[in-house]
């Protein structure tokens, strides 16, 4: 597997202008948009920053992953995402070594990006997300 390099850090908000606020107006990161996930029912927010970025998640549903980790956790670092040269590769690898995945299959995330999320029993408690870099 190859890492290529941190794709971006997920921020789960409640409220993804109040975090605005603060990435972009206060701290200085370019806000270069805003997409609706529907599937993961989450709002992002991507703040670049050098060669990754910043996403605030803001949950869109009360039953999304956001809302649940809102309700559990607060707001703060949710995932890192890394971009891989080949995702299918990679959760091939994973599987191979006892990793846990959350999609074994990959899905298609914000930036219509393929994506595949592996489960933090499996990774020190830290939501991973690999990402493959669109081609
Ligand atoms: N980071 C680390 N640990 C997390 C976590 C996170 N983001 N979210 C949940 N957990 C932990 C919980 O605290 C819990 O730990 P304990 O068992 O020690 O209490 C454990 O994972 C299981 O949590 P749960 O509440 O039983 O399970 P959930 O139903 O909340 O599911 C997870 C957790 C990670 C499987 C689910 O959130 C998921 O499938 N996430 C992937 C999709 C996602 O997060 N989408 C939002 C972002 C989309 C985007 O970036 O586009």
């Amino acid at each position: 597997m190859k890492i290529l390099k941190v794709d971006h850090i997920g921020v789960a908000v409640k409220d993804s202008e109040a975090g605005i606020k603060f990435f972009s107006n206060l701290l200085g990161l370019k806000l270069e948009g805003q997409e609706v996930v529907a599937e993961q029912k989450v709002k992002t927010t991507f703040l670049p920053v050098g060669d990754t970025e910043v996403e605030l998640l803001e949950a869109t549903e009360a039953d999304s992953p956001v809302a649940k980790f809102l309700e559990k956790r607060g707001e703060g670092v949710h995932h890192i995402a890394f971009s891989v040269d080949d995702l299918d590769a990679a959760i091939k690898e994973l599987q191979e070594n006892g990793i846990g995945l959350i999609d074994t299959k990959p899905r298609i995330g914000a930036g219509n990006k393929r994506i595949a999320f592996l489960h933090p029993k499996y990774t020190f408690g830290v939501l991973v997300e690999l990402s493959e870099a669109n081609k």
